[in-house]
């Protein structure tokens, strides 16, 4: 457990503006899509454009291989610090500890970040397997895979239900060869017994922003998660460890031209001594790839909402701002 002064804290509690959204209650219409299911394509598409979010049963990932994996990560997080330092710095990617990105974010939280990209990856993004064995990164392998076969399977049916001919224009990017995709385990400590600090107040572990890539494929193994719905409420997303949540991320919703929601999330640290740890597959398309609406999903004399651009030229624009920006207006046609 972790016991710190309130001072110390203070950087970590939700703005006061956040405030009268403190205590969200818990949203009981989260859509449950099995995709086996000959409605999946219908529900897929209406939780997309609704929420940006809906959660998939009976999706076909071992339980076995997620618990294998949430066991390898809390081993990791258990480690004493100075080896879990060894996989730092987070930049690009490796072991964080509280710092997010590269403009001053803080988060209250540890996590692993892996680049996937096999143009960009490097030695250091596999740096954290020097302190672990080789099962941890067999683990970590076989997830990434069978996740990755899941989010293609989403994919196609969103493209499907959209009443798109090609089935895999979306799945296509994450299956290229130079597709750039992101994995990330976080870990939440828990954090009790602060002398100071009100009831009402609760701590960020990852502050509000919304996912900059097509779609973020999620696992996590306690309450934590809070999504932004229409109407500008937090809600709380009531936990489930044996399914998935899906987020529509910020590609989509321009490949969409916007009828698909990019949800704007953020991680509220479980006030109990439980820890929360989150394993989630972000999956994007090559660096290259030109990012603008899909015209057979325009209709007549519809204008495209953005400016076309690069994955690469949003992701650098992405990575250099601050996690709670709209980082999409920038791409806005005026
Ligand atoms: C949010 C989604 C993914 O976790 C991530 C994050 C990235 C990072 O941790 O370095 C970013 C964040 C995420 C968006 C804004 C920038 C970049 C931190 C940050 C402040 C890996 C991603 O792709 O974008």
């Amino acid at each position: 457990m972790v016991v710190l002064s309130y001072s110390s804290l203070n950087q970590f509690l939700l703005p006061d503006s956040c405030m009268s959204t403190n205590t969200p209650s818990f949203i009981n219409e989260i859509p449950e899509i099995d995709l086996s299911d000959p409605q999946a394509k219908t529900l897929i598409v209406k939780a997309s454009q609704d929420l940006g979010f809906f959660k998939l049963v009976n999706h076909g990932v071992p339980f076995d291989l997620i618990s294998n994996l949430e066991t390898g990560a809390l081993n990791f997080f258990a480690l004493p610090q100075h080896q879990k330092d060894r996989a730092g710095p987070p930049d690009p990617f490796g072991y964080g500890n509280k710092g997010i990105g590269r403009s001053g974010d803080v988060g209250w939280l540890e996590y692993l970040l892996f680049n996937l990209n096999p143009e960009v990856v490097s030695p250091k993004s596999l740096s954290i397997f020097r302190e672990n064995p080789e099962t941890f990164r067999r683990t970590v392998e076989e997830y990434i895979s069978a996740v990755k076969e899941l989010s293609c399977e989403v994919l196609e049916v969103m493209a499907e239900g959209l009443g798109i001919e090609q089935r895999n224009v979306f799945s296509k990017l994450p299956r290229d060869e130079r597709s750039d995709c992101y994995f990330r385990l976080n870990y939440y400590p828990p954090c009790e017994g602060v002398e100071g600090m009100k009831i009402e107040e609760k701590l960020v572990g990852f502050g509000e922003h919304t996912d900059p890539q097509i779609i973020s494929v999620l696992r996590s193994n306690t309450s934590g998660l809070q999504i932004c719905v229409k109407d500008g409420t937090w809600v709380s997303v009531p936990p489930d460890s044996t399914s998935f949540f899906v987020n529509v991320g910020d590609l989509l919703q321009t490949m969409t031209n916007g009828r698909f929601r990019s949800v704007r999330h953020r991680v509220v640290v479980p006030d109990t001594s439980k820890t929360r740890l989150s394993m989630i597959y972000f999956v994007g398309p090559p660096l290259n790839q030109k990012i603008t609406p899909l015209p057979c999903l325009l209709s007549h004399q519809e204008e495209s909402l953005y400016k076309e651009f690069t994955w690469l030229e949003y992701k650098n624009s992405t990575f250099n701002s601050k996690l709670s920006h709209d980082r999409l207006a920038h791409f806005h046609k005026s």
